[in-house]
């Protein structure tokens, strides 16, 4: 795994007939993502076949893909060989629903492959097992018109396919990374899974495969299941950052720089290159890697917006990129201001995302003097440091890079460095309150988004609460005993009124569930009591879980907040 956790960022390239159709079939805009178009649309087999026929990627430039790659500062790329669809980009000898059929019948890994190598990209390849095509995969979409003389399909004739093809593209392309996916439908078992791994090992011992050649992972989070045997070499959170990443395990996340995987024409929600330079700092201080997805059109052009968002995080990566390549988990488990990142116990990164006012930057919980401390980009200037009893302070007034995304602030020491890890964590102030934001809470199991009211607002509110397995939780030190009030600053439409919480402290449930009313809006807040609780001193854990959702969303959470009673 050495290179995978040294790389840290890699390019993900969903690309099929798929890209060809941009979303829309028979003149309508499909749902769903560009590369489900199959599954979402409909369309009987035998007429999204013709799509391959249309598959003409004159503008495919495989060079300038691994160097654009390359450029924004990621070490390796993922290709799709073979979606869900079905359809494969290299010649295979056991269908010819591939390359073949299509006008320029060229294989579309080989010069990728080349170009990486060329590049100094490890090469990897994405492969599903589920194959909405193939007349022996289980469960048969029902649309597919093209078996029905085939009688049932039998998935034991399905397997050794896979097996083949995975032989012909481990042979052929040689790739130090196969992606699976496709895996969650029970035809798929935990034995096929570790069958095709052992085989795979044989056939290269040193091939990383991700967790999705076998069953172990949970949900389509991508975290190990607890029940089931870990399966390939790491976890693939997909859309997601894991609140904690995965201790224990290597992982990557995977995400799009808009909606889909697959191109669509009509997708235009990007992300801001600042908000996936974050996510890149965010997932490397959790100790995992980014594989950020671009999804080129069908006649092979990786559409302006992905390129000019690489070239961004490029140019971030260009000066920063020492703070990431074969960096550790943060210490700490919160700071302030942003994230950390370390190499080994003598050098700490510190991202900062919000620069701080007079230009003192205070890093609670770290309880060493830095020898030397600069700002990257600008190491031959040193900057002044000193040690407080709450931790250490940098002043990183004036240092020119105030206007970057993320400035990250190099601190090198003689010695071990030492950190307590929770020192940031709230603490109730003197009044015996303790305001919990959405900048202490931890999301689990999907996530949320950060809405503010009005815009520009100083507290924002985390949103987007559709999913009900979602579940929120927020730590807090207590210093003493206490009784406290417990509310929630919230906001609810009214056509989502009447959704209920549970409260819990320390993963047990208190009190009964409480209902939202409406607060007028998604935008205007208002209050609701949760009851009264008896806290014991020490790090406690509040956790807040929906019940039952009513309308589109359980509410818009601002804030926890206890109040010390008599
Ligand atoms: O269904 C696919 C989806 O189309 C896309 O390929 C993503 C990428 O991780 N994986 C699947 C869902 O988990």
């Amino acid at each position: 795994m050495a290179w995978f956790r040294e790389a840290r960022f890699g390019l993900f390239i969903h690309w099929g007939v798929y890209s060809e159709l941009a979303g829309r079939y028979d003149g309508k805009a499909a749902s769903g993502t560009g590369e489900w178009i199959f599954q979402n649309a409909k369309p009987p087999m035998s007429k999204y076949e013709e799509t391959a026929r249309r598959f003409n990627p004159v503008d495919y430039d495989p060079v300038a893909w691994a160097n654009l790659a390359k450029e924004a500062g990621m070490k390796y790329v993922v290709i799709t060989s073979k979606h869900h669809d079905g359809f494969c980009l290299w010649d295979s000898a056991l269908t010819d629903w591939d390359v073949s059929r299509t006008p320029q019948g060229k294989d579309l890994l080989e010069p990728l492959a080349a170009a990486c190598k060329e590049a100094g990209l490890r090469f990897g390849l994405y492969f599903t097992i589920m194959d909405w095509h193939h007349a022996d995969y289980a469960p048969r979409r029902a649309w597919n018109d093209l078996h029905s003389a085939h009688g049932p399909p039998v998935f034991e004739r399905f397997v050794p396919y896979v097996h083949g093809q995975m032989e012909e593209i481990v042979r052929r392309y040689d790739p130090a990374l196969l992606w699976f996916d496709g895996e969650w439908e029970n035809t798929w078992t935990v034995e096929h899974g570790a069958a095709l791994e052992s085989k795979l090992r044989v056939l290269k011992p040193s091939i990383i495969m991700n967790n999705r050649v076998g069953k172990s992972r949970n949900d389509m989070a991508g975290l190990d299941r607890p029940d089931v045997k870990k399966a390939g070499d790491y976890g693939t959170p997909e859309q997601e950052v894991p609140a904690r990443g995965l201790p224990g395990v290597d992982w990557e996340t995977c995400m799009t720089m808009n909606d889909t995987w697959g191109y669509r024409l009509d997708d235009a929600r990007w992300k801001p290159a600042g908000t996936l330079v974050r996510t890149l700092v965010d997932v490397a201080s959790k100790g995992g890697n980014f594989l950020l997805n671009v999804g080129p059109t069908g006649a092979g052009e990786i559409p302006p917006e992905s390129i000019a968002r690489l070239k961004a995080i490029g140019a971030w990566m260009s000066v920063n990129g020492e703070a990431i390549y074969g960096t550790d988990a943060s210490p700490f488990e919160r700071l302030p201001f942003g994230r950390a990142t370390r190499k080994g116990d003598r050098t700490l990164y510190l991202h900062v995302f919000e620069r701080p006012a007079g230009g003192v930057l205070k890093i609670p919980g770290l309880k060493s003097a830095p020898q030397r401390a600069s700002v990257l980009g600008d190491s031959a200037a040193a900057l002044k440091s000193k040690i407080t009893t709450d931790g250490v302070v940098v002043s990183i007034g004036g240092t020119g890079a105030a206007d970057r995304d993320v400035t990250v602030i190099k601190l090198e020491f003689a010695a071990p460095f030492v950190v307590d890890p929770t020192a940031a964590l709230p603490r109730p102030s003197a009044d015996g309150t303790l305001k919990l934001g959405t900048d202490d809470a931890v999301v689990h199991d999907g996530t949320l988004c950060t809405e503010r009211f009005p815009t520009g607002d100083k507290s924002p509110s985390l949103g987007c609460w559709t999913n009900p397995k979602t579940w929120v939780t927020f730590d807090a030190i207590l210093p003493a005993a206490g009784r406290y009030r417990v509310s929630l600053d919230y906001a609810c439409a009214p056509t989502s009124a009447g959704s209920e919480v549970a409260f819990e402290l320390d993963g047990e449930r208190v009190g009964l569930p409480a209902t939202t009313s409406s607060t007028g809006a998604w935008s205007e807040f208002g209050v609701l009591d949760l009851g009264t609780v008896e806290l014991r001193p020490g790090r406690r854990s509040f956790g807040l879980r929906a019940l039952q959702k009513r309308g589109d969303g359980v509410m818009n959470l601002r804030g926890l907040r206890l109040v010390a009673v008599p």
